[in-house]
């Protein structure tokens, strides 16, 4: 059963949402998107989230729960990045071999595909200057990186639906355009893919990442309470791989473990039961001694699900390494008469 956890908005004062979290030389820092008012269509290719540029948050101190943040201001601005026309979403930062901070985002092309840009900055706050071209080969969302600790970086990637994911097979636009696996069928995998030695383009081409019951099988199609949506994010815990997503349309947070970054993954469980706002999306890091997991919801903006806030919790696992479900619906009460 899920537990209801104590947890704090982060940036009251803005809209941001799909919080990546990491802790470079002892500090934290945020990498969200930067939601706002816009007037976009609210349609099935997501054009309701048109966000334009992104800001750094970092943590003034050494308690999430507790401690001052602090926003840097515009690290990004869609302007500035040659290739791409509209809707900055989820991105991720890492520190590379260079000391370089290296940031990986989604933005969809002059033809409205999604690919994935690189900016760098050599500090964690930015400014970010953006590659005049997207990574060759890259597509889809919601790009996350891992730096493992053999010092390689693998970067999870994909989003169904408005993330076009579903578009792609063997990592080729489909001659057909858009199209679902059968029922029955194993779902639409997330990818996964060893970032160069320079940091800016693939190694290698991206895998699926493959998400297995507990007797072994593929998760299939047509289990939405599962199956992988969009929002990946990778960590260690004791030496093994969890790989955390979102399930979308069902609206949950779950999770899988495997041995080695390309899995396959074993599904083990909800993180987050759904919160209130259509997308869920989250980080998972620890500072200090404990846990802790960082995500969205819309409960300020009253439900508008493009305008989400930032919230963080402590997370915690039991002795076999499986991570404890926590409560996500916060929609306020109805008003009483
Ligand atoms: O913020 C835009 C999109 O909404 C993200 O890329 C998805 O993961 C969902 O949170």
């Amino acid at each position: 059963m899920a537990r209801k956890a104590q947890k704090r908005y982060l940036l009251p004062e803005d809209y941001m949402a799909d919080p990546s979290v990491h802790v470079f030389d002892g500090k934290l820092y945020i990498y969200p998107s930067h939601d706002w008012e816009s007037a976009a269509p609210d349609d099935d290719f997501g054009s309701e989230y048109d966000m334009k540029d992104y800001h750094v948050l970092s943590l003034e101190g050494k308690d999430p729960m507790t401690s001052p943040v602090k926003d840097h201001g515009v690290a990004l601005d869609i302007k500035d990045v040659p290739w791409a026309r509209r809707q900055l979403w989820d991105n991720d930062v890492v520190k590379g071999r260079d000391g370089r901070y290296y940031m990986y985002f989604p933005a969809k092309d002059k033809t409205d595909i999604f690919r994935c840009g690189v900016a760098i900055s050599d500090s964690p706050t930015g400014p970010f200057v953006a590659q005049p071209d997207p990574i060759r080969g890259s597509y889809s969302i919601d790009y996350a990186v891992l730096h493992d600790d053999d010092d390689e970086y693998y970067m999870y990637f994909g989003g169904i639906w408005g993330g076009q994911l579903q578009r792609y097979e063997d990592n080729l636009a489909k001659d057909c355009g858009t199209s679902y696996p059968a029922d029955g069928e194993p779902a639409i995998p997330a990818r996964v893919v060893k970032l160069g030695k320079d940091m800016l383009q693939f190694a290698e081409e991206p895998k699926p990442v493959v998400l297995l019951d507990e007797d072994g099988t593929p998760i299939k199609v047509e289990d939405n309470k599962r199956r992988f949506f969009e929002a990946s994010w990778m960590h260690k815990h004791n030496g093994k791989y969890y790989f955390s997503y979102s399930t979308g349309d069902t609206h949950r947070i779950c999770y899988a473990i495997g041995d080695n970054p390309y899995g396959p993954f074993t599904y083990k469980g909800v993180i987050l039961t759904p919160v209130f706002g259509w997308t869920t999306h989250h980080s998972i890091v620890k500072y200090g001694r404990s846990w802790y997991l960082f995500h969205h919801d819309s409960v300020p903006s009253n439900g508008i699900n493009r305008l989400r806030s930032l919230k963080v919790c402590k997370l915690s696992y039991r002795r076999d390494g499986t991570i404890v479900a926590i409560k996500g619906l916060d929609k306020p009460a109805e008003p009483s008469e």
